[in-house]
């Protein structure tokens, strides 16, 4: 039998001098409330849990049931074991400080319990993402400002994928792992060892609708693309667009891909659509970590210096050639 996800982390924690074992325990908790969402985004309109809440996030979207059920689950997942002094999610504002009822640990966690959530009433897949931080030394009350740390600072990144199979994938700086929850048993063994995205790739993933708010450099990068053989280059393309980020990352690591959601001038007030600190960070280091690469179009994600928890990025990432293509389209542009 393959090993389950904590057996996996213990025994690559045996590397990591002075490991205390919080971390495994934190990573413990974060496997549980992936279970536990797991179970209910599979259950849906039976224990009827789907359709949207009446209410909007801070970012002004639309909340599902499911956004502030998987909110809550895994706030109540992580809060009490004393690993964490305080979490920050896409549903909430402001950070949520681990209650004074509880002991306070030296990690900081960043998640968007629901990825992809306009995809749940159509039962396309979703997924969750988190991001590990440590707390910085001698903070015992953190503040937003705690959190404003570049991805290369990252502990920990990962994704669980609520698909056809509920799987999670983790990095911790050493490689990527995907593990598959086997639910007879009620856990994830690892069933995709070391995860590597090929260099190469003839498959993009962009929300065409927005063609015509793109910058020049990515509409050259994808008219190149659908022309293919026809225009300049050497191989045709193909395209997809799940709209549930999570999905995407994994169709790239299993089998290469070029994933972009540049800037667009539709609202010239974002930057982007995607957030730093709990989409755009935790996939670039899975990301970078299975050989791909992760870009605004102009820096590297993971060395950007956060502004906001909530901020975001213009995203392209995948396959390391395309990515170097797309990315030196910006060069002087
Ligand atoms: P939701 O969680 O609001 O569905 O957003 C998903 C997401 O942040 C990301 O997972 C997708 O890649 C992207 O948005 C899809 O955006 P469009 O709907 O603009 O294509």
């Amino acid at each position: 039998m393959s090993k389950s996800l904590i057996q996996f982390i213990i025994e690559e924690q045996r590397h990591v001098q002075n490991a205390s074992g919080d971390f495994t325990g934190l990573l413990s908790d974060v496997v549980s409330a992936c279970k536990q969402i797991a179970h209910d985004v599979n259950k849906g309109a039976l224990i009827g849990v789907l359709g949207s809440a009446g209410s909007e996030n801070v970012q002004g979207e639309t909340q599902k049931k499911l956004d502030i059920i998987t909110n809550e689950v895994f706030i109540k997942a992580n809060e009490w074991s004393g690993h964490l002094a305080a979490m920050a999610s896409e549903e909430m504002e402001d950070i949520y400080p681990i209650p004074a009822k509880y002991p306070k640990g030296k990690y900081l966690i960043t998640f968007d319990p629901l990825d992809g959530s306009s995809n749940i009433d159509v039962n396309i897949s979703v997924g969750t993402i988190f991001s590990i931080l440590r707390c910085p030394e001698g903070v015992t009350n953190p503040t937003a400002a705690d959190f404003m740390q570049p991805g290369t600072k990252q502990v920990c990144a990962g994704y669980a994928l609520y698909g056809p199979n509920t799987m999670m994938v983790i990095t911790t700086g050493h490689g990527v792992n995907g593990f598959t929850l086997d639910r007879d048993v009620g856990d994830f063994f690892l069933t995709h060892p070391n995860m590597q995205i090929p260099a190469d790739t003839n498959e993009f993933a962009i929300n065409m609708s927005n063609q015509r708010y793109w910058e020049k450099p990515v509409q050259r990068y994808v008219e190149e693309c659908v022309k293919g053989k026809d225009g300049g280059r050497e191989k045709n393309f193909n395209m997809r667009w799940v709209a549930s980020m999570v999905a995407e990352v994994h169709r790239i690591l299993t089998r290469g891909g070029i994933f972009m959601y540049p800037f667009d001038t539709k609202d010239p007030a974002k930057a982007g659509k995607l957030r730093l600190m709990y989409e755009a960070n935790p996939m670039s280091f899975i990301v970078e970590q299975a050989g791909g690469v992760s870009s605004t179009g102009r820096e590297r994600i993971m060395d950007l210096q956060p502004q906001g928890l909530h901020q975001r990025v213009p995203v392209i990432l995948g396959s390391k050639n395309e990515v170097e293509r797309a990315v030196s389209y910006h060069k002087g542009a």
